[in-house]
This record gives C-alpha cells, sequence and structure tokens, in this order.
C-alpha cells in the first residue's frame, strides 16, 4: 500500500474507534506496534527462567518455562493505549488470566497493590482489584504468535485499561503488598494510576520534565 493509503485507511479506522467511543482523549490510532522501553532487551535461557510470586500470598511458588506453559491459557482481544499517545486496537493476545492464575497460590486478603518485576530491573504497580479484571493476562502470545523479544518474549503483564507501560515486559516474578510501591516510571513523574480515560500521563512534574 503507498503511503497516502496507508495514511488515508489509518484516518478511516481512527474515525471508526472515535465514534465507537473506543479512542480515549488526546491519542491517535497506530497501524504499527511501536517498541518503547528503556534499557537492553534481556536475553531468555529456557534452562534458567522462572516466573515467581512472592510477598502476601498463602504459599510463594515458582514455575519453570515448560510448567508455566502448561498452565490454562485463555484469549482476548483488546485496545491498547500507550502514554506517548498511540493506541492500538483490537489485539488479540494469548496467556493465563491473572483471576485464574492467583488460584494457584491464593492471595492473603490484606494484599492491595501488585508490583510487577521484570529482566532488567523494571518495576510497575496495580492495585490488585485492577488486575482482577476480566482482561488482564500474563500473556505470551500476540496475534497467535509468541510475543518478539522487544515486546516482551517471553511473558508480559498485560493491563489494557491502563497506560501500556505498566503492561511489563520480560515479567519475572509477582509481588502481592500490602503497601504501594510506586515502578519505574511511576517514580520518574508518571501518574500512578495511569487511566486513559482520565489522561492520567503526569502527576508531577518528574526529573526530566
Ligand atoms: N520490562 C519493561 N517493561 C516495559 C517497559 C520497560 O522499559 N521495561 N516499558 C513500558 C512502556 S513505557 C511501554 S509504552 C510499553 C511498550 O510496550 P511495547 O514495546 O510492546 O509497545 O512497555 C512497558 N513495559
Ligand atoms: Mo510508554
Amino acid at each position: 500500500m503507498s503511503l497516502i493509503n496507508n495514511q488515508l485507511a489509518r484516518r478511516k479506522l481512527e474515525d471508526q474507534v472515535r465514534k465507537e467511543g473506543r479512542l480515549p482523549p488526546g491519542q491517535s490510532l497506530t497501524l504499527d506496534f511501536p517498541v518503547l522501553h528503556y534499557g537492553g532487551i534481556p536475553q531468555f535461557n529456557p534452562e534458567t527462567w522462572d516466573m515467581r510470586v512472592f510477598g502476601l500470598v498463602d504459599q510463594e511458588m515458582r514455575w519453570n518455562w515448560q510448567e508455566f506453559q502448561a498452565l490454562p491459557a485463555v484469549k482476548i482481544a483488546t485496545d491498547i493505549h500507550c502514554v506517548t499517545r498511540w493506541s492500538k486496537f483490537d489485539t488479540e493476545w494469548e496467556g493465563i488470566l491473572f483471576r485464574d492464575f492467583v488460584k494457584l497460590f491464593g492471595v492473603k486478603p490484606e494484599a492491595k497493590y501488585v508490583i510487577a518485576h521484570c529482566d532488567g530491573d523494571y518495576t510497575t504497580n496495580t492495585p490488585l482489584n485492577i488486575m482482577y479484571d476480566d482482561d488482564v493476562l500474563l500473556a505470551y502470545k500476540f496475534n497467535g504468535q509468541y510475543l518478539a523479544p522487544e515486546h516482551g518474549f517471553p511473558v508480559r503483564t498485560l493491563v489494557p485499561k491502563r497506560y501500556f507501560w505498566k503492561s511489563a515486559k520480560w515479567l519475572r516474578a509477582l509481588e502481592f503488598s500490602p503497601v504501594d510501591k510506586p515502578g519505574f516510571w511511576e517514580q520518574a513523574g508518571y501518574h500512578n494510576e495511569g487511566d486513559p480515560w482520565r489522561e492520567e500521563r503526569m502527576q508531577r512534574r518528574g526529573f526530566f520534565w
């Protein structure tokens, strides 16, 4: 497709999702899948990789790659919104539904926040009640294929109702905490909640802006 046709197609789809009430304020539709992260792309080693849960859980647990992949998975279609103002529509994901995942180890009633810990020291925080939504996954496939390394292979969280920085790539552990622990971007001045419909982008002037 020529550049002009591509632009027209993009505009047309954008108008459509706007009419449908699916385009949050200040966002525009992209047909690409931009890559954004801090630091390098971590190496995946299936021999040493594990997923862990710790903190306020009934039983701290870990899964190796084989065990993790064998857990019952679901497919969902959803829209994603990046704070850098792109939104992508009808994306298809496959992975373990957070709500199902927690049944494997049990969450203590005092747990109020989930902190995602990633390779490369990235963290991000989300209230537990948001994580129980029916669209929150520990995702390992996108549009039918395993995640590309730059999009978080082998596993990322997917929290579609928040700006995309809360969808943590290269996830290695979930911490269940009684107190909130602002993560990498949240400490740098991004909004702690990050709801795209309320345009919760920045909460204060951070170091860089
Ligand atoms: N581990 C990790 N996850 C991360 C980030 C990061 O720097 N490290 N960046 C976040 C940001 S700011 C965005 S916008 C999305 C981008 O995901 P994508 O590259 O798949 O589009 O990943 C999020 N998850
Ligand atoms: Mo981002």
